[in-house]
């Protein structure tokens, strides 16, 4: 598992300069390349693309082939961290161990770098080489996960949600959004690169919903009990903003309860693939007992 996951982190960090435009210290408008080099290329633990790779192998195509994919959700969701960290949002300091956009290149430099890669994914993604239908019905999903039904939505239920009471219904919703929706883009899009039919991707939506859920109340957890210098960023930081969280409403062992459920529901919808789904199992469960 650990060898197979280092084999598709490893062809993730080789594909970044095919995608990426290079730093260039001449074009005028080379700052905001180097804002959008300096949070895609500084770390993170890549589980979208290699979740997008994954799946794809599983479909029976060549992982290679979701790079594009891949990379593409890699960079929406490194756009969201950005936005996410601005002192208009969390206004957090540190992000995959290193100062935010923000504190390094300003405010303004660091939308427009989170504006850069979220552009620049859609045109990641129709660099796929395959059939041009392929391309474009992941660029659909993409565009859909992202979007107000999907991502932003979520971050919107989450700035309504400060200083107000939560509910565990909210959370869900929230959550589904945030977080579930970008992993079901990296999931659904392997599928897609592959050319598996509906059943696969409905069987790969349910595994995205087990696995996001219990990503998000890991999140949650280690937010409460995780190590700053593991994680990259500072803790505690839901409780010092009031906001709410599984932990917070549930309690940390009702929440680790519900990490082992939805990662035993992503683990059952596997069951509809024929392939070897040793890999994408043992990927949720050591992502529901991870440290950073
Ligand atoms: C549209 C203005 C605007 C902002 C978008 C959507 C959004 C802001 C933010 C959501 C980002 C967010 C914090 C989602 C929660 C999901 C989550 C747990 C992210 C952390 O993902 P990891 O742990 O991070 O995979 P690494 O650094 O490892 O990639």
């Amino acid at each position: 598992m650990a060898d197979k996951a280092a084999l598709y982190r490893e062809q993730i960090e080789g594909a970044w300069e095919k995608f990426l435009p290079a730093p260039l210290s001449e074009d005028p408008a080379g700052l905001v390349i180097e804002a959008m080099r300096y949070s895609l290329l500084c770390g993170g633990k890549r589980v979208r693309p290699v979740l997008a790779m994954a799946f794809c192998e599983l479909c029976g195509g060549d992982p290679t082939s979701a790079l594009p994919f891949a990379c593409a959700v890699e960079m929406v969701h490194t756009y969201s961290l950005i936005h996410d960290d601005l002192p208009c949002m969390d206004d957090d300091a540190m992000r995959r161990g290193k100062p935010t956009n923000h504190r390094v290149y300003g405010e303004a430099m660091a939308l427009l770098a989170g504006d850069g890669l979220l552009t620049l994914a859609f045109e990641t993604a129709l660099s796929f080489e395959g059939e041009p239908a392929k391309a474009r019905k992941a660029v659909k999903l993409l565009a859909q996960c992202a979007g107000a039904q999907g991502m932003v939505g979520g971050q919107c239920i989450d700035l309504q949600s400060e200083d107000k009471p939560m509910t565990v219904e909210l959370l869900q919703a929230m959550d589904k959004g945030k977080t579930v929706a970008l992993i079901h883009a990296a999931c659904g899009m392997g599928c897609m690169a592959a050319g598996a039919g509906e059943a696969q991707l409905q069987a790969a939506a349910k595994y995205a919903h087990g696995l996001g859920m219990a990503f998000q109340l890991r999140d949650d957890i280690l937010d409460v009990e995780g190590n700053a210098e593991k994680l990259g960023k500072e803790t505690g930081m839901d409780a010092i903003r009031s906001k709410q969280n599984y932990v917070s409403l549930l309690g940390v062992e009702e929440a680790k309860r519900l990490v082992d459920k939805y990662t035993e529901e992503a683990v059952l919808a596997l069951e509809a693939f024929p392939g070897d789904k040793s890999f994408l199992r043992n990927f949720a469960e050591s992502l529901a007992s991870r440290e950073n």
